[in-house]
């Protein structure tokens, strides 16, 4: 029985053609700075996300954390929505680490208001309080169900941070996939932040890496930190080739992935005993919730018919598309999860 992924895009495997290019990489040592291929990669983010320069990291959480331990210090707060990664699951490592405190906002299908905002903004000169120093947003929002943050709506949080005086980190993990369902370039998206960390390990298909783009200034602040936290690698650049071929060649694709993801949650709300907001399923996440059975009863009965998903609490469900599974897949797992909703009562 073959198996049909949908845990996460991070399960995407590297093609045959990417593995060459990652093969044929010219190398050096990044440490030095001297690796052509990672160097290729960051002038290649940094242009795509319209800023001065860019780091290749390890991983998204290994990005986000980059850029909160460049633009904030100990004691300093730094406001994200509720249900974000960098509050939830990236281990704490802001206040770990950083001496951060995190402030959540909850928002709206993943989006904070600018109003919201501008009312949790701390003032700088008052001794009982935190100092605001970075608003972090997170497009698209994994946790909502890959929503994509209206333009309008980044522009307005912008707009008060501008007024404060704060910056905005941009979690862009999936910012690829929030461009093309929009039909607007990264750098339209990326210019309302001042850093920005996007992974190439995930709809990207490659096999390891992160990328953070900032000014100059961020960047090589970051750089510091990434080697007191052991992540300054040597050879990297046959991880970077990956990377340099996802964004040649898998960009575009990623409106597969969401047409599949909106095919499957369409099939869904058809199937009895689902809840699910087909509003929010804009990408290539689909979530939603089971009325009849639990989320682990219901993934485990998946996994015997050969189809991984995620439980997300008692009844919440995740399923991801990517670039492993194509619409033949897509009914498969329809007909698994009718048949288990049958099964389970
Ligand atoms: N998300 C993973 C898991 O951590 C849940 C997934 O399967 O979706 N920001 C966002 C919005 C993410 O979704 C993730 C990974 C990260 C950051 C962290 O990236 P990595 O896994 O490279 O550290």
């Amino acid at each position: 029985m073959t198996i049909i992924d949908l845990r996460s895009d991070t399960v995407t495997m590297p093609t045959a053609e990417m593995r060459r290019a990652m093969a044929e990489a010219e190398l050096g040592d990044d440490v030095f700075g001297e690796d052509p291929t990672v160097n290729r990669l960051q002038e290649r983010a940094a242009d795509l996300m319209g800023k001065e320069a860019a780091l290749f990291v390890p991983s998204g959480t290994m990005g986000n954390l980059l850029s909160l331990l460049a633009l904030a210090g100990s004691g300093q707060e730094v406001i994200a929505e509720a249900g974000s990664h960098v509050f939830l699951y990236e281990g704490g490592g802001a206040a770990a680490l950083g001496g951060i405190q995190i402030r959540q906002l909850p928002g709206s299908a993943g989006v904070m208001s600018a109003e919201q905002v501008r009312e949790a903004i701390r003032p700088a000169d008052d001794p009982h309080q935190p100092p605001t120093a970075v608003i972090c947003v997170e497009d698209t929002h994994n946790q909502a169900g890959g929503v994509v943050w209206p333009l309008e709506s980044l522009r307005a949080v912008q707009a008060v941070a501008d007024e404060h005086g704060i910056a905005i980190h941009m979690d862009g993990a999936r910012i690829f996939n929030a461009a093309v369902a929009q039909g607007v370039s990264t750098r339209e998206i990326a210019a309302v932040a001042d850093t920005v960390t996007f992974c190439l390990s995930k709809g990207l298909a490659a096999p390891v890496g992160s990328v953070l783009c900032g000014s100059a200034t961020v960047i090589s602040r970051a750089r510091r930190w990434r080697k007191v936290l052991g992540g300054g690698w040597r050879e990297a650049g046959v991880l970077a080739a990956a990377g340099l071929w996802a964004l040649d060649h898998l960009v575009d694709r990623l409106a597969e992935d969401h047409a599949n993801a909106r095919t499957l949650a369409e099939g869904l709300a058809e199937l009895p005993g689902i809840e699910i907001d087909l509003g929010r399923v804009q990408t290539n996440i689909v979530r939603f919730q089971l009325k009849t059975t639990t989320a682990p009863a219901f993934i485990e009965a998946c996994r015997r018919h050969g189809v991984l998903g995620g439980a997300n609490g008692r009844h919440g469900i995740r399923f991801v598309t990517h670039l492993g599974v194509g619409m033949s897949d897509v009914q498969r797992v329809l007909a698994v999860c009718s048949r288990v909703l049958g099964e389970l009562g």
